[in-house]
């Protein structure tokens, strides 16, 4: 029994570290190979095309928190998600930096100093600035309570209206009264068939006119072209963005040069190795002794 190992280079010796002192088997990189019917789990991003070659295949472990870039898996193989405390800590610091810039102006700021415009502009203070949440799970919920310590008034929405405590929530069912008090909404969703394609003219009309955007979950949920025109359009003001469709964005896409845009090349958060073999570990344990899988994935979900 082993695990295949087929994701960056650099973090293959943590990794081997960590299973090995475990008592677990870890096989780097599928040409090293000598025995597909001893490996157990794949830890990957993206799977090795032909899964059927490993007959004793239990799981599949994603190195990140996303799912939505794997294709489906032979029936009675689990898929299982990095569960990192790690990740949801990045990505909560990367949303309170693009919250703040978008809260108190930076864009605009930006514009002016390649100016050399000394010009103030009105400032908020944090409590009268509504924030929602899409998307109100592990990152969500962190994310709420860190920016409720702020003054922000947040809020979330999920899919069955679980969220943590402490924030107003809604419920997929009440988009139209969520949307109309963000004036900055953050989407840190799945990328599901349900969720593809969200972000576009008809959630962005529901906004406040001049709401701004902040998007940490996948390039497909936004409709780039919904977004040019909610900008010129003055419906949306502003929209820092961590993912794009595609990625990498090409280098002469209009998102680099817009003054309203700030693109960061999906950065929000990298898995820790020490944390993605740590995790890795539980799972193999997990199956092992016939518990609940940690990170286990509802394929019929989606997330
Ligand atoms: P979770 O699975 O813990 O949370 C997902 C949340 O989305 C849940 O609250 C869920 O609702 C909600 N949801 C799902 N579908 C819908 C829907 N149709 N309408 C409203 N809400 C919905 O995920 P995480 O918080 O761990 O991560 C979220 C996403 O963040 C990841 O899938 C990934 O895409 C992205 N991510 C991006 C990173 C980056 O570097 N940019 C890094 C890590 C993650 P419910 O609670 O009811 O199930
Ligand atoms: C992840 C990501 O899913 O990096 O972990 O986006």
């Amino acid at each position: 029994m082993a695990l295949l190992f087929l994701s960056t280079r650099e973090r293959a010796p943590v990794w081997h570290r960590i299973l090995t002192e475990a008592g677990e088997e870890m096989v780097d990189g599928e040409a090293a190979v000598t025995d597909p019917a001893a490996i157990t789990e794949i830890a990957c991003w993206t799977p090795p095309a032909d899964l059927g070659r490993y007959p004793n295949l239990r799981a599949v472990i994603s190195v990140g928190a996303g799912v939505d870039h794997l294709p489906p898996l032979p029936p009675g193989v689990v898929l299982s998600r990095t569960l990192s405390a790690g990740i949801d800590a990045m990505v909560r610091d990367w949303v309170m930096m693009a919250v703040l810039m978008l809260h108190r102006d930076l864009p605009a700021y930006l514009q002016q100093a390649r100016q050399g415009l000394w010009k103030a502009r009105p400032v908020r203070e944090a409590a009268s600035r509504r924030i929602g949440i899409l998307g109100m799970g592990r990152i969500g919920r962190l994310v709420a309570d860190s920016l409720t310590t702020l003054g922000f008034d947040v809020a979330g929405q999920s899919r069955s209206g679980a969220g943590g405590p402490g924030s107003t929530l809604f419920r997929a069912s009440e988009t139209e009264a969520f949307l109309a008090r963000s004036d900055l909404l953050v989407c840190l969703l799945p990328l599901t068939e349900e969720t593809r394609g969200i972000l576009g003219a008809r959630t962005f009309a529901m906004l406040p006119r001049g709401a701004g955007l902040i998007h940490a979950g996948r390039g497909g949920h936004l409709r780039m072209t919904d977004l040019r025109e909610a900008l010129d359009g003055g419906q949306l003001s502003g929209a820092v963005l961590d993912v794009t469709d595609p990625e990498p964005l090409p280098a002469d896409h209009w998102l680099w040069s817009d003054p309203r845009v700030i693109v960061t090349p999906h950065v929000a958060a990298q898995t820790n190795p020490v944390e993605g073999a740590q995790h890795a570990l539980a799972v193999i344990r997990a199956l092992r002794a016939g518990h609940a899988v940690p990170g286990r994935v509802d394929r019929e979900r989606g997330y």
